[in-house]
């Protein structure tokens, strides 16, 4: 095949589709606990092979802008640097060959690259336009489009095998990607947070629980919350790329509130973290005093953190100090937090 004006064309706008498709489905990844997470890391990761099996093609496209200082050239340069470091990262990551590096681990840098490379990434379409025209959905480009996503899922399927066959770590992954870590080990368990909270200092003496319902505050001490002996055995999976799995005992929401009119419950740290959930959660969503046996670390959530199966870890409030029932929808809340 030669690569003409018309393949450069096809090859920048398969990559217009790829490029945001890869970006959108790891998010829809991060947002499920359940078997929805595997299908869009399925989409996910066919478009991030997609982008490789694109290289060798946009290879020549960009050493043409290159050889000819196309201006601000050095900024798609670097667009290509985060792309490629997402991509790598991605790769350590799903195969295990390496987790972490230094303070980071591989899925923090894959997700902290791609992010960082979309400003570059929408200035670079609007300062390198390819005008669409009515021949980009010509039967040929479909089946170019075709071939290349087929080659995409065998790519997948061929570094899946891999994987396996060599017996490295990704072997172990679970569905949502991420790697098993002191299962059943609650003093080994890992600490980390969202993105900016430190880990409060809790005086348990004055502390009190606030949970209002329905317009009435009823405060609880930390001894009352203790002496409920609801237990599921539920797994913490954090979109940084680890899970584990323990044996939590609390209070069922629904046992602390029964909203009559309520939309939804917010449940707020003492940090000022928050979600929000729908009053039918309520019966399955724990507010849990200890793991194991034994209470929580304060790295863990002491005095009490919710324990939310099925959904992922930014879902699970630590130091819980607020619960209350309004009449705000549940989706009026931003998909991720943002502290
Ligand atoms: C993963 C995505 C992409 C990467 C890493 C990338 C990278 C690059 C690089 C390094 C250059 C050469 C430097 C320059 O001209 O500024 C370039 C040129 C170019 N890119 Fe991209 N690009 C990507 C996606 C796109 C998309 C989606 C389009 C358009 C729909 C596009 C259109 C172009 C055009 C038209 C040129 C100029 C080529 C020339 O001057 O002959 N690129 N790209
Ligand atoms: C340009 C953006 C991105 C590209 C090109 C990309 C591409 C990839 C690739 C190639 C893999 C490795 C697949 C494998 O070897 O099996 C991967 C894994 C992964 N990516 Fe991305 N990714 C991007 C952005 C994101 C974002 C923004 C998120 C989350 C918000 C994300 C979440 C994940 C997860 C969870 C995995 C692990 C999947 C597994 O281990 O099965 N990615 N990605
Ligand atoms: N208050 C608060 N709660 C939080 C977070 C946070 O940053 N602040 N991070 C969440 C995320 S992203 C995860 S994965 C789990 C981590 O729990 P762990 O530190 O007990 O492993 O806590 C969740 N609860
Ligand atoms: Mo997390």
């Amino acid at each position: 095949m030669r690569f003409n004006a018309s393949m450069r064309r096809w090859t920048n706008l398969a990559l217009l589709l790829l490029a945001p498709s890869a970006f959108l489905t790891g998010w829809l990844a991060f947002s499920f606990g359940t078997a929805a997470a595997r299908w869009s890391l399925l989409a996910h990761i066919v478009s991030g092979y997609g982008l490789l099996l694109l290289a060798p093609w946009k290879s020549v496209i960009a050493a043409h802008g290159i050889r000819r200082r196309a201006r601000f050239w050095w900024a798609s340069l670097t667009f290509s640097g985060l792309v490629i470091l997402s991509l790598a990262a991605g790769i350590l990551h799903s195969t295990g060959l390496l987790r972490s590096a230094g303070d980071f681990t591989a899925m923090e840098v894959h997700v902290g690259a791609a992010i960082a490379a979309v400003p570059f990434g929408v200035w670079h379409v609007l300062a390198r336009r390819v005008p669409a025209r009515a021949a980009d959905l010509s039967r040929r480009s479909m089946l170019r489009a075709g071939k290349l996503l087929a080659g995409a899922g065998l790519a997948y399927a061929a570094s899946e095998g891999l994987v396996r066959v060599a017996g490295l770590p990704g072997s172990g992954r679970r569905f949502t990607g991420s790697y098993e870590v002191a299962s059943f080990q609650p003093a080994s368990m890992p600490v980390t947070q969202w993105l900016f909270d430190a880990v409060p200092k809790v005086d348990i003496t004055g502390w009190r629980l606030q949970v209002t319902s329905d317009g009435h505050l009823r405060e609880w001490t930390y001894d009352e919350l203790a002496a409920f002996d609801d237990r599921v055995i539920a797994t913490l999976d954090c979109t940084g790329g680890f899970y584990t799995t323990q044996r939590w005992t609390g209070v069922w929401l629904s046992r602390l509130l029964r909203p009559a009119g309520a939309l939804s419950v917010r449940v707020c740290s003492q940090t000022g973290y928050d979600r929000r959930f729908s009053v039918e959660d309520m019966p399955r969503i724990l507010l849990a005093t200890r793991v194991g046996e034994s209470p929580l670390s304060s790295g863990n959530g002491f005095p009490v953190r919710l324990v939310a199966a099925g959904r992922r870890g930014f879902w699970w409030v630590k130091w819980v100090s607020r619960i209350e029932a309004d009449n705000i929808p549940v989706f009026w809340q931003l998909p991720f937090p943002v502290q």
